[in-house]
């Protein structure tokens, strides 16, 4: 078997890079990818191939059959839990500590609901659509922790949900996964609701803070890299075109073409876990 080819980076975008004040990372599921977690887009396994995990993602689809998506979701959750960063990941959190060793700064703003730019070392990260590890109350908000037990300052009623279990709640599920399996969501033990996973659904608003900061990091930066994103899904798939009215740099990392190509200055072909190394080399050395 003959290894991949490197990747060919141009030495005017390897310049680019390297003398920026002010880097976004913005990345979506295909980051992801090649640590073993499906994009939105992939067939899945199981029950699931029979469902468009887009049409799992809503709070229409969890009011109508909470047991599935709530499985859905706590056979993701023993996935993600189970998966590790890919070279992709390691190189955005070298990116981030070169440009910061340069007295600049490089954002990390991720779709995704996983921890892994964090595992990889990544810091700050700005999550649009929250956190699949964390859980609250579908009726009155409130937070479950992972390990069940009471949220910080709150008044401790999750801690006691019923049904499922708090436990399933959080973090990774005491059977190791449930690919396949509807599972009844756990009660909020203060009002009865279901407890949901703490992440952004179609139609839902995105974390303010979260969005202001990756919309005005957009909109400042000098590069700014898309990864791993179908560019789809708004108005996350706003922030490269804010960069680029700006005047940014927009890098696009991608195996396959995006509707982002118009807005997209440097096209790099090919699997982030292959072209992100290569680029923060040809910028910042082997
Ligand atoms: C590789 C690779 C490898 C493969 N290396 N790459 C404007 C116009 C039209 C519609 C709207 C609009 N503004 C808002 C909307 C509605 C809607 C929307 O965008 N709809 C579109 C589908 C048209 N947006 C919303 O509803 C958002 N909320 C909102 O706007 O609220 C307004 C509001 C304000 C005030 C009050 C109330 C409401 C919320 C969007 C939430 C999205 N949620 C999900 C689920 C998250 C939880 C979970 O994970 O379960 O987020 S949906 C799903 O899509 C998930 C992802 O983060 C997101 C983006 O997907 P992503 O990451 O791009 O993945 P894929 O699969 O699409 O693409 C993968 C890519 O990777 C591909 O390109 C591959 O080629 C590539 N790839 N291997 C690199 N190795
Ligand atoms: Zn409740």
């Amino acid at each position: 078997m003959t290894a991949a080819p490197e990747p060919e980076i141009a030495g005017e975008l390897a310049e680019a890079l390297r003398t920026a004040r002010r880097v976004v990372v913005l990345t979506g599921a295909g980051a992801s990818a090649e640590s073993g977690i499906p994009t939105f887009r992939d067939a899945l396994t199981g029950l699931w191939e029979r469902y468009d995990p887009a049409q799992l993602a809503t709070p229409e689809a969890f009011a109508a059959d909470p047991d599935l998506v709530w499985g859905w979701y706590v056979w993701r959750r023993s996935l993600v839990a189970r998966c590790r960063p890919n070279p992709g990941h390691g190189a955005i959190a070298r990116l981030q500590r070169e440009v910061g060793e340069r007295g600049g700064g490089a954002m990390v703003v991720t779709q995704n609901v996983d921890d892994l730019h964090e595992r990889a070392g990544a810091q700050d990260v700005i999550h649009l659509h929250g956190a699949i590890a964390q859980s609250r109350c579908a009726d009155c908000g409130e937070k479950v922790r992972e390990d069940g037990a009471e949220p910080a300052g709150g008044d401790g009623h999750a801690e006691r949900a019923q049904g499922g279990g708090a436990a399933q709640g959080g973090g990774a599920p005491r059977d190791g996964g449930a690919e396949g399996r509807r599972i009844p969501p756990p009660r909020c033990a203060g009002c009865g609701g279901p407890v949901r996973p703490a992440i952004v659904w179609f139609g839902e608003a995105l974390p303010q803070v979260a969005w202001r900061r990756a919309e005005e990091g957009a909109a400042n930066a000098d590069v700014l890299l898309s990864v791993g994103t179908s560019s789809t899904v708004y108005p996350a798939a706003e922030l490269p075109h804010i960069a680029r009215r700006a005047g940014a740099r927009v890098v696009q990392v991608n195996p396959s073409s995006t509707g982002l190509e118009p807005a997209v200055h440097d096209d790099l072909r090919g699997p982030a876990g292959t072209v992100l190394p290569a680029l923060v080399a040809a910028a910042f050395g082997p």
